[in-house]
This record gives structure tokens, sequence and C-alpha cells, in this order.
């Protein structure tokens, strides 16, 4: 069975579409659900959102048990959560961290990332097209075989 690609989403992301839409542009979680899915072609996708930092703990390690790799935006929790940073370093295949908005263009609380130094690329500024781009980063990144991954 091929193994699906978590794309989890952290606090506040559930409001995308009508939230601060000059950051965030005016597309919804489904909306992007959809682009993640398209650009995933026949890799199956596990798409999460919670406003819990416990739930996305959990998440990783469900993908930890049964996925090929992270795409993740813990959106305000990216800045915060050690539990987060160390679920992920348990993760055996590639991450890629994604922020819809370019955080070193925003205020100076968002620019020190605790996750990146376990990621394995980091893609932000791209608006919600950053998903799909993503998405399709791990496609490739996993490939048919094993993943590839500079984290080993
Ligand atoms: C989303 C958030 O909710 C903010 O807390 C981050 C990130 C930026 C984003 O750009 O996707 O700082």
């Amino acid at each position: 069975m091929t193994k699906p690609i978590y794309v989890i989403n952290g606090p506040n992301l559930n409001r995308l579409g009508t939230r601060e839409t000059g950051i965030y542009g005016t597309k919804t979680l489904a909306d992007i659900e959809v682009m993640c899915r398209g650009a995933a072609g026949s890799r199956p996708v596990e798409c999460r959102q919670s406003n819990a930092e416990h739930q996305i703990v959990d998440w990783i390690h469900e993908a930890i048990d049964q996925g090929g790799g992270i795409v993740i935006n813990p959106a305000g929790l990216t800045f915060r959560s050690i539990p987060i940073l160390d679920a992920l370093k348990m993760f055996p295949g590639p991450i890629i961290e994604l922020h819809i908005s370019n955080i070193h263009r925003r205020e100076e609380i968002y620019h020190h990332s605790l996750m990146s130094k376990v990621a394995t690329a980091v893609i932000m500024g791209l608006g919600p097209d950053g998903y799909p781009t993503a998405v399709a980063a791990m496609v490739r990144l996993l490939g048919a075989g094993e993943p590839v991954s500079p984290r080993k």
C-alpha cells in the first residue's frame, strides 16, 4: 500500500477564506485540500487541521507509523511548540514546513521557526498555492521507492 502524504495544519487555519485575506488569501481549507489531492496524483493524502497542539502531535505519531511524508503548517505553534518539534524529530521521512505568508516579512514574533531545523525543506510566501507546490515536491521526494531525506 502506498504510504500517504500527511498535510497537517495548525491553529486558526480552519478560518482560511475569511481570515486576514490580505495576508492569507481567500481560498478556504476545503479549496486547499482539493488542490493538494490534485497535486498528489495517485499518491494518497491525509489532510488534517486542529487548533489543539496535542492533536497535531498525535497526527505526527500516526504519520510515523503509516505515512511516507509530512507537509506541515504549524501556524502560530511554529514559533513555540517543542512538543511538535520533538514529534517531528521522530519522523523518518521527508518533512516540508509550509507557511502561506513569508514569515520573514512579518512581525518579529513570526521570524524564528523552531521547526526548520528538522525540515527537509521550507516553503513560504506563495499564498495558498504553496500547498500544491509542497505536495508536488513531496511526491518527487518520495518517488517510487524509499524516501530520500537529507535528514538521515
Ligand atoms: C500562519 C499563521 O497562523 C501564523 O501564525 C504564522 C502562518 C504564519 C502562515 O503564513 O501560513 O505566522
